[in-house]
């Protein structure tokens, strides 16, 4: 079952934005009372609606704490996915696919018909309760009460400073990512020399940022596995890098197959660092793409056919088509 998410409501969401993979809406009345429960549910904890009746019964049994709500090729859903795993919680986890194309009635009412992924369910520890647990949308949300869940503890480099960031970051170098492959969530075959320069300055902050937070790391090498570079420094992804990670690994693989543009190459741009040096490539963004590669965590989540990926998206030119010829309900 394929259906291409999105168009409109995408357009209007990245022009707020606020990218974000938007179903067009059946009807107004649809949309309109979607949109007063989304509110609802966007504001924060919410308890669980009906449905999903199974699972719950499936976790009761299991004793299960959290049910992860998600979409194999959702790089919202992606973000949570690293978190967990980066956090050891995913085995204690248990993970429902949600066909997007074709959003199922329970679901819809597990979420106040926001029938959108990733959602976290957060279950009590007496798993006799008969209730839903609370629902947790919106990806950076989640991993955030993730964190505290398991590190019992808020993520030591979760400063405002972070979380301001990665906030300020789905406009900005997210933004900048998708205007550079097409524009509106879509691809494009041709360059576009004024979206790539923007998506290199973007760059070049990221290479600031993480240059003045690892400040006695040599980086004008690239990094071995003893060197890891992470964007707020110390010795392991924080929740921004997680955050990032899954639009910049789309971003350079759909950039490279379809416009022969190298993520972290500058082509178009070039730097003076501190002492007025000349600055051919953000070389420690390229280290820091070689850093998250590397993670396990990042490894494991993978789509396991990238040729079938790319040959979905040569076809659809849509990065918001969940294809079910990739994305697989067993082992996604
Ligand atoms: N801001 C949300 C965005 C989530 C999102 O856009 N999810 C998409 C899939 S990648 C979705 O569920 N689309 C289905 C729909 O709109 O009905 C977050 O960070 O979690």
């Amino acid at each position: 079952m394929v259906k291409a998410l999105c168009a409109k409501a995408l357009l209007a969401t990245h022009k707020n934005e606020r990218p974000s993979f938007c179903r067009v809406l059946a009807s107004t009345r649809e949309a309109s009372s979607r949109a007063q429960q989304q509110q609802r549910f966007q504001s924060g904890f919410c308890g669980g609606g009906g449905g999903g009746g199974r699972d719950d019964d499936e976790k009761k049994k299991s004793g299960l704490q959290i049910v992860f709500y998600r979409h194999s090729l959702c790089p919202y859903a992606h973000r949570v996915q690293l978190c967990l795993d980066e956090l050891d919680a995913l085995q204690k986890t248990k993970v429902v696919d949600v066909d997007l194309s074709n959003t199922p009635e329970w679901y819809l009412e597990k979420t106040g018909g926001r029938g959108m992924v990733p959602t976290m369910e957060f279950f009590d520890d007496d798993s006799n309760s008969d209730k839903s647990g609370e629902l947790v949308g919106e990806s950076l949300a989640i991993n955030q009460r993730l964190w505290e869940q398991f590190e019992g503890t808020h993520d030591p480099q979760t400063t405002d400073d972070v979380e301001r960031f990665t906030r300020r970051c789905d406009g900005a170098f997210i933004g900048a990512g998708l205007r550079a492959i097409g524009g509106g969530w879509s691809f494009a075959r041709e360059r576009n020399e004024k979206t790539l320069e923007r998506l290199e300055e973007e760059i070049w902050e990221l290479d600031a940022l993480i240059e003045s937070n690892n400040a006695s790391r040599a980086t004008t090498t690239n990094a071995c596995n003893d060197d890891d570079i992470f964007l707020f420094g110390g010795r392991r992804a924080s929740l921004a890098d997680l955050a990032i990670y899954p639009f910049a690994e789309r971003f350079e693989l759909a950039l490279k197959f379809f416009q022969g543009y190298t993520l972290g190459h500058a082509e178009y741009t070039t730097k003076k660092g501190p002492s007025g040096d000349h600055r051919e490539h953000p070389i420690r963004f390229q280290n820091w793409l070689e850093t998250m590669r590397r993670m396990p965590s990042v490894q494991r989540a993978r789509v396991k056919d990238e040729d079938a990926l790319l040959r979905s998206w040569d076809r659809t030119m849509r990065l918001d088509y969940f294809d079910y010829e990739t994305a697989d309900y067993e082992h996604p």
